[in-house]
């Protein structure tokens, strides 16, 4: 018995307690080829970061920002060194590479070295550095040996942030950023505009946030709610600090993508400046949820003039080749009795309302592809003719994808049942959300590329995003929750070659990645084991019935 116990302690003792040895990498999402050899390099405070690029010079800083925090240690940055360094470099290309995120990383006892295809491929390979090192506080920060070839399987990775339904600061969204990094995505597309707040500034049209960025109160619990609080609730962004974010986010390769909702989800702006409206309002700033009569009247050209306007101010803050413009959940009811609607539609010769929402949304694009900006816009863009260059964002499902691919346009895949990151990530939720229920599991199944496209077809398929609708997240914590664990499984299907992919494998590396959570000390959901330990439950349950 006390052999037992001695050789159980002894086995403890020597146990890797989560830091990661050359068997156990648990880098996500999972590179395309990774070699191990026994041993490791080890980052000291002479370990030098070594960047003979200036262009490399954010990577380091990254990395060196990283250990600071997590690990206290403070590294130099050098332009060269001949031991114990860890060096980011990235290959010259006299031609733009095919996938300029693909990097190679090759660890050695005396360096580290990263090399990208471009400056977002070195980056990227910097993040699988920060995944080898060890998942706790530790003054013995190894990097197992390793020989990794790695690129994406999809180039558009991205996750989406509702800030309308709920405001949140620059400090989070740039927090939030660096969760998209984290998971060498690549896309954050940011929901500026909805019926419950305008939250950009727009110089030449104040009202839009000093009226649209506030509401006079929210309703409580879930829809239609249990009555509503009656606190004013609002904020906005000023252009400055759109800017501040798109320079962080252009640090990390990350492109912004603002989305601005038309003709749909406007009702803040109508209570701004009324003419907007086919009524003429009097309008409030939406204090519920769900989906709203009040639209942009498609019938008085005021709207277009104000809405280019709008444009004018938002397409240059935005580097971005994309701008969103909504195009979702437009009820027609108020269209169907205005009179200028009604006028717009004999006098361009309009089927019906349907093809009135087309007109609006290609007239707008017209005036986008004018600046030398392209659309994108949710899937009923597709009822009543597709505006000729749109991107499609599928999120009924795939079918809306489907269709424009076929169609010859370009895709983006959100569909719900696969990546609405608000819907319940627990049979048994402990908070109130929107409703649904979206296992990690599930997530971690999707394959964006729908094999009922040919080859030519499947090309229009850019990639796919997780969308983080925040009615029922109010505060940063509960955003955390909602998307870890879930934001890692999908960047693994976005990131990683669609075969093998394995769930017990996976699971196993994610098991690493919640300690890795707990060093950044984020909110995740544990749902995916006590579901897991429900279902074992009734299992037994059954067997011993
Ligand atoms: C549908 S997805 C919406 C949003 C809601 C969301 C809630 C989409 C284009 N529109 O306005 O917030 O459902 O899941």
């Amino acid at each position: 018995m006390i052999r037992v116990l001695a050789a159980f302690l002894v086995c403890l003792f020597f146990m890797p307690s989560f830091s990661q040895t050359s068997s156990s990498i648990n880098i996500i999402p999972k590179p395309v080829s990774l070699k191990t050899k026994p041993g490791s390099f080890k980052v000291d405070r002479n370990t030098k970061l070594v960047v003979k690029d200036e262009g490399d010079r954010g990577t380091a800083d990254f990395f060196s920002d990283y250990v600071k925090k997590y690990y206290g240690l403070s590294l130099e940055v050098a332009r060269e060194a001949d031991k114990n360094y860890i060096s980011f470099a990235t290959k010259k290309f006299i031609k733009a590479p095919d996938n300029e995120e693909h990097y190679t990383l090759n660890s050695s006892t005396n360096s580290v070295s990263v090399e990208g295809d471009s400056y977002a491929g070195t980056f990227r390979g910097m993040q699988s550095i920060i995944q080898l090192l060890p998942v706790k506080k530790s003054s013995n920060l190894g990097i197992p040996l390793v020989t990794i070839d790695d690129q994406p399987r999809l180039a558009y990775r991205g996750l989406m942030l509702d800030v309308a339904r709920h405001f949140f600061s620059v400090e989070f969204v740039k927090k939030y950023i660096d969760f998209i990094a984290l998971h060498k995505m690549n896309r954050f597309h940011w929901h500026l505009t909805d019926d419950q707040g305008w939250r950009i500034e727009i110089k030449k049209h104040p009202k839009l946030t000093e009226v649209g960025g506030y509401r006079n109160g929210t309703i409580i619990g879930r829809y239609p709610g249990t009555g509503n609080d009656n606190i004013r609730y609002g904020g906005f962004y000023t252009q400055d600090e759109i800017k501040e974010v798109v320079a962080y986010a252009a640090k990390r390769y990350i492109t912004v993508i603002p989305e601005i909702e038309m003709p749909g989800h406007a009702k803040a702006a109508l209570a701004a400046y009324p003419f907007l409206g086919c009524t003429g309002g009097p309008y409030e700033v939406r204090q519920t949820w769900a989906v709203e009569d009040e639209v942009f009247c498609a019938g008085n050209d005021s709207v277009f003039a104000l809405l280019q306007d709008v444009m004018d101010e938002v397409l240059p803050l935005f580097p971005s080749e994309y701008v969103h413009v909504g195009g979702d959940e437009c009820p027609k009811s108020r269209w169907k009795t205005c009179p200028k609607c009604q006028k717009r539609i004999k006098d361009e010769n309009l089927k019906d309302e349907h093809e009135l929402q087309s007109y609006f949304i290609q007239r707008m694009e017209k005036y986008i592809n004018s600046k030398g900006k392209k659309i994108i816009g949710w899937d009923e863009i597709l009822e009543g003719g597709l505006a000729p260059n749109a991107t499609v964002m599928s999120w009924r499902g795939e079918q809306g994808g489907i269709e424009a691919a076929k169609q010859d346009h370009d895709v983006i895949m959100t569909p719900g049942s696969f990546v609405y990151l608000d819907h319940s990530q627990s049979k048994k939720e402990d908070s109130v959300t929107i409703g649904g229920y979206l296992s990690i599991q599930k997530v971690y199944s999707y394959d964006p590329v729908p094999k009922v496209l040919n080859k030519e077809q499947q090309k229009h398929i850019l990639g796919a995003q997780g969308n983080v609708w925040t009615e029922y997240m109010a505060n940063p914590r509960k955003v955390e929750y909602m998307i870890f664990p879930r934001l890692t499984a999908l960047s693994e299907v976005l990131w990683s070659p669609s075969t093998p992919r394995s769930w017990d494998e996976f699971e196993k590396r994610l098991s690493v990645q919640f300690k890795r959570y707990d060093l950044w000390k984020v909110n995740y959901s544990r749902a995916m084991y006590t579901d897991m330990r429900i279902k074992v439950d009734k299992k037994k349950k059954i067997a011993s019935n």
